[in-house]
Formats: C-alpha cells, structure tokens, sequence
C-alpha cells in the first residue's frame, strides 16, 4: 500500500482509512488523491480535464467559470432498470424496487470493479449532505475515478476538509464506491446495500448513476436510514413564500418529473400579484430532509449545495432565476456545442446557432432529422446544469441553517387532463398521506408509451423509495401521529385541459395564486367547499386579480366529476392490490371512505 502514500492522507480515520485500502486493492488505481475543497485543487482538476478532453471550456467572455462535458451516448439517464436495492429479504425492498441479494450484489459489481482503475486516479470526496455539522446531516466519502463526478460533487454537495474534521474517527458515513470501468450498459450497476450504509456505481458515468450524495444517498438510503431513525428524505422542493407583511410560509412539494419542479422553486411573482408585496425564497429544488423538533413540528433542510436542472426549455420566460443562476461556474452536460464554443439547447431565448455539434458528438444543423425522419435534437433532452445554490437570485438565507425552516404545508402535485382540480386540501394527516400515497401523472403526447396512461407515483418516490413503499407510507402515518402540528397537506394540479385540449390554468408564476390561497389555508384564514376528495376553493378565495380568467373556467377548474372520481377509486383499489400486505390498513380504510364520500354525492 506504500505505492498509495498513505501515511500523508488527511485522516487518523482507521475505519475510513482501512475501507480506502480494501476499495482500491480492489479497482487498484494508479494514485489515490483527497479531495480538500479548496479553490487551487478546482484549477488543477479542471486544467486535468481541459488537457484529456472530459471538459472543454467554454466561451469564458460569455459563460465564465463554465464547462461542457458530453457522456457517453448509451449514458444519459438514470437506468433503472439496472438500479437495485440489496437487502436481506426481498420483502424489505418491496415491490417497486428491483432486488438482489447483498452478497450478490457484492460479488458481481467486483467483478467489474477489480482492476478498473488500473492507470486512473482514485479521489477520495470527503462529503457532507446539508450543512456540515447539523443534526439533520449525513457524511459520505465516495471514491471515484471520474474528474466530472468529482467537479459535479464540489458543486452539489460541502466537500473536502471541513467535512472529514467533522467526521473525526467516527465509521458513521455512507461507504460510496464508483468507477466507470468501460461504460459498457452490459456490465453496469447501481447498487444500494441500505443494511451497510453502501452504495457501489459501476459502469455509468452520469448524473443521477455517479452522484451518489443525490438520489442514492440522499434518497434511497436516507430514506431507509429515515424510517430507522425517524425522520423524512423526501423528493421535494422546499420554497418561502414571503407575504406582503414580511412573514414567510414554507412549504414543501412533490411532483412526478416533468412537472416543473425547479421551475416552481423559482417561482417569480406575476404581474397581476406584484403590487401585494410577495417574494418567493428557493430553499431547494429537488430533496428535503424533515425532521420533528420539540415544537412538535417539522423542520425541513436541503441536503444539496446546488442544482442538478434540466437545460432543455429553459428560458426568461419559463424560469429566469435559473438562467441567472446558471450564468457562470456552471458545468452543462450534453448540450449543444457551438464553434465558438457558446452552448445552445432547445428552447434557449434569442437565435438558434446556424450549426454545431450535438449531444451525442455529431454534426448539427437546425431542422435536422434522421434516417426515419424524427428530429435530431441538438441538446439531450435530459442534458443538466450544475450550479452552486447561492448563485440563485431568490436563494433563501435559511439554506445554510442548521436547524433548516419550518414547514407549514406539503404539497402534492399530478399531471391529470380532467380529474383532479386546481388545488385541495386533506381533510387531516391520514388523509393527507392517502393524497400522497395515490398520486399519479398522465402520459403526455412528448413521452415515451401510450399517451393518457395513468402513472401512479407515490410522494413522487417510487424511483427513489429505498424499501418497501407499504411500509414507506407506515411510516409516513406513525411520523404524523408524533407531531403536535403537523404541516396541512394539499394536492395541486396545473395541466387541467379543456375540451379542445388547452391548459386552463396559466401556471409558472401564476401558480403563486394558488399558493396565496395554501397560506390562507394554513393561516385559517381563506374559504373552503367540502367535497368528497377534500377541501376544494370557495372560487371568489383565488386571487385572480389580473388574469383573463373567465368565471366558468374558473369554475371547471375547480369542479369535481362523481363519474371520473369513482373511476379513479376503482383503479386506485388494484393500485394498491399489489403491494399486498405491507399496504397499511389506513390506506384501505381511506380508499373505503372515499368510495362512501363519493356515493353519498
Ligand atoms: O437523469 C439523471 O441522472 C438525473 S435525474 C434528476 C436530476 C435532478 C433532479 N431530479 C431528477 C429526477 O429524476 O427526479
Ligand atoms: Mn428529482
């Protein structure tokens, strides 16, 4: 091991250091290098990638500080398919997660693990999710032998020194382990071993499959380490919405992708709704760790430092503060690459670039389709920005706090043509948890499979629930019997059509209208309408001062079908007939009292 200097790693760690030592006796590096965190170790990594190709600049009078790195072609998505939860029993990762058994999961991913390093650097990233130090904190080190997994963790976690001093000689940290070997989609593998606080990432060398602070650790271990301790790791934003009289209500939401998660996050007040004085605060975009103070209420943080956003579609009109966020020391993958090295993707504002080289590295022109005549896209439209958090315009000054801001409201949000309204709220926390627990996107026109298909998503967990999603949504129910307070839930839905198709809400800032009448909500204050799914609007409670918004679609927005509903409970019933007996009795129980609500209307 001399060959690995280790007598000068920064650590007297022995758990740490001896855990190091068996990984790379496997992958066997070249050299293993620590990850400090400082500003001089970012030059070198960045001029190291400059030099091999991973990154290349881009134009620094227009994107300072920013880079341009392009995957592999067969490697621009999560593959869930080739994600597993290993535990011991198969029960534990339930129905919505592919299994295998650990000492399987051990043995396969070393076979391609051993010696895939051989000629590469091994880093060490020492790093922290939420702020170091918090209580609601977690310690991870992974090891990896990928320059941009290790520039992406510099922005989307704390990384380097303070994060190992914290750390101490404690074996409390996930154990993360990954390496490209050949990005071959056959001997790739994103394995999860919650049991060990162990997730090992080969063969992938992007974003949500090599960022192991993110979905696997933030999520899916979190997530069962969450259950054990007590605590929720949920995919959720967390926003301040600052009222006119300077008080800010948090709330914190989920929505199946494509929804416009980030977009929400950012929210910027409309025109008609300025002169009340509102301010939205971003806390985060996609995860929040939530605890129970002695409040008896719940505290929420965001365990990233920084954004992982979807390019595609991003403009001044659909999200400025994230165009400004994105405007220097940011990393684009798989974008579109001009000559003079400037980025373009599909929706960008001002002038499409008359060529340039694509996503997948091919020559690129406007208009462009392929041998079956579909459109050749110039960015991937799964290509990201990673971008420091404090580079947000609307970044709250809570996201470094450790005790994180205090949730008064979750919201649940679908993508229903007809079914569900604007907004409703629960009746109680049990209720709340059945919102959750059913709800559900439709295909649109722009995804793959038949459009209208119903897709049920829980919390907008089942990628990302490390354990079975029955017991899941148990323990949703015990940490709401634990509050004195808990936060109201609501269930949102802005992609209601009419019958020619057409949004009959506005969305993007306008949503601000609907989260003024949640605050009312929590605040006692605005009127409501009992219906069989919950509290629906009083119409004259929305704000819709400023809006061309006619009365009768305000009314269709806000209406409830008996007919579409009872449809929905019937397909909620063989929903829920597959996770068998660890489905909690409570959801039964709901799904009862909505069928008895909806035949009493
Ligand atoms: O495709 C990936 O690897 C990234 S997926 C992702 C990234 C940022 C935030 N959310 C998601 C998601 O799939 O929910
Ligand atoms: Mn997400």
């Amino acid at each position: 091991m001399n060959i690995y200097r280790v007598a000068d790693w920064p650590t007297k760690n022995a758990a740490l250091k001896v855990w190091v030592i068996e990984m790379a006796e496997m992958c066997q590096p070249d050299r293993i290098v620590w990850i400090d965190g400082s500003e001089g170790e970012k030059d070198r990594l960045v001029s190291e990638a400059l030099g091999t190709g991973e990154l290349i600049e881009l134009n620094q009078a227009k994107w300072s500080g920013c880079y341009y790195h392009r995957t592999a072609v067969n490697d621009v998505a999560r593959t869930e398919h080739l994600t597993y939860i290993c535990t011991e029993s198969q029960e534990m990762a339930g129905p919505n997660n592919n299994w295998m058994p650990p000492q399987e999961g051990y043995r396969k991913a070393s076979d391609i693990f051993t010696g895939s390093m051989r000629g590469r650097t091994m880093y060490v990233v020492p790093f922290s999710m939420g702020p170091v130090g918090s209580p609601f904190s977690k310690t991870g080190i992974e090891l990896t032998d990928s320059i941009y997994v290790v520039l992406n963790m510099r922005i989307m976690t704390r990384v380097g020194a303070p994060v190992l001093k914290k750390l101490g000689n404690s074996d409390d940290f996930t154990r993360c382990l990954h390496g490209k070997a050949d990005l071959d989609e056959n001997r790739r593998l994103i394995l999860h071993f919650p049991e060990d606080n162990a997730i090992w990432s080969v063969g992938s060398g992007y974003g949500g499959n090599v960022l192991l602070g993110k979905k696997c650790l933030a999520l899916r271990i979190a997530s069962f380490l969450a259950r054990k301790e007590g605590w929720f790791a949920e995919h959720m934003l967390i926003m301040g919405v600052e009222d006119p009289s300077g008080h800010i209500v948090y709330v914190a939401a989920a929505f199946p992708s494509a929804c416009g998660k980030t977009n929400l996050a950012m929210l910027i007040p409309p025109e008609g709704l300025k002169h009340k004085g509102y301010r939205i605060w971003t806390v985060g975009d996609d995860i929040a760790w939530m605890r129970i103070d002695s409040d008896g209420r719940l505290w929420a943080v965001n365990p990233e430092a920084g954004f992982f956003g979807v390019v595609p579609g991003t403009n001044m009109t659909s999200n400025a503060n994230a165009m400004q966020t994105i405007r220097k020391n940011t990393i684009f993958t798989n974008v579109l690459l001009t000559p003079d090295n400037d980025i373009w993707w599909e929706g960008k504002d001002g002038d499409v670039p008359a060529q340039g080289t694509n996503w997948a590295g091919l020559p690129w022109t406007p208009g462009m389709v392929d041998e079956k005549g579909n459109r050749v896209f110039g960015a991937h439209p799964n290509s990201r920005f990673t971008a420091p958090l404090v580079q947000c315009p609307c970044i709250s000054n809570r996201v470094e706090h450790h005790h994180g801001v205090r949730i008064d409201a979750i919201i649940f949000g679908g993508r229903r043509a007809r079914l569900a309204p604007l907004v409703y709220e629960s009746f109680d926390w049990e209720h709340g948890v059945f919102v959750g627990a059913t709800m559900a996107s439709e295909r649109t026109a722009a995804q793959f499979g038949k459009q209208g298909e119903v897709r049920r998503d829980p919390m907008a967990m089942l990628p990302f629930c490390g354990y079975n999603l029955g017991m899941y949504l148990q323990h949703w129910l015990d940490m709401g019997r634990k509050m004195e307070n808990p936060p109201k839930i609501f269930h949102v839905n802005w992609f209601r059509l009419d019958d020619d198709g057409k949004f009959l809400w506005p969305g993007f800032g306008e949503n601000l209208r609907v989260l003024e009448w949640i605050m009312d909500r929590c605040a006692g204050a605005a009127a409501a309408q009992t219906t069989p799914i919950g509290y629906v609007p009083k119409p004259d409670t929305l704000d819709v001062t400023g809006l061309c918004l006619p009365s009768e679609t305000l009314e269709k927005l806000l209406s409830i079908d008996t007919h579409d509903w009872i449809e929905e409970a019937n397909d909620i019933e063989k929903f829920f007939s597959s996770y068998g007996s660890a489905l909690p009795q409570e959801m039964i129980r709901q799904l009862q009292a909505l069928k008895e609500r909806l035949s009493k209307a």
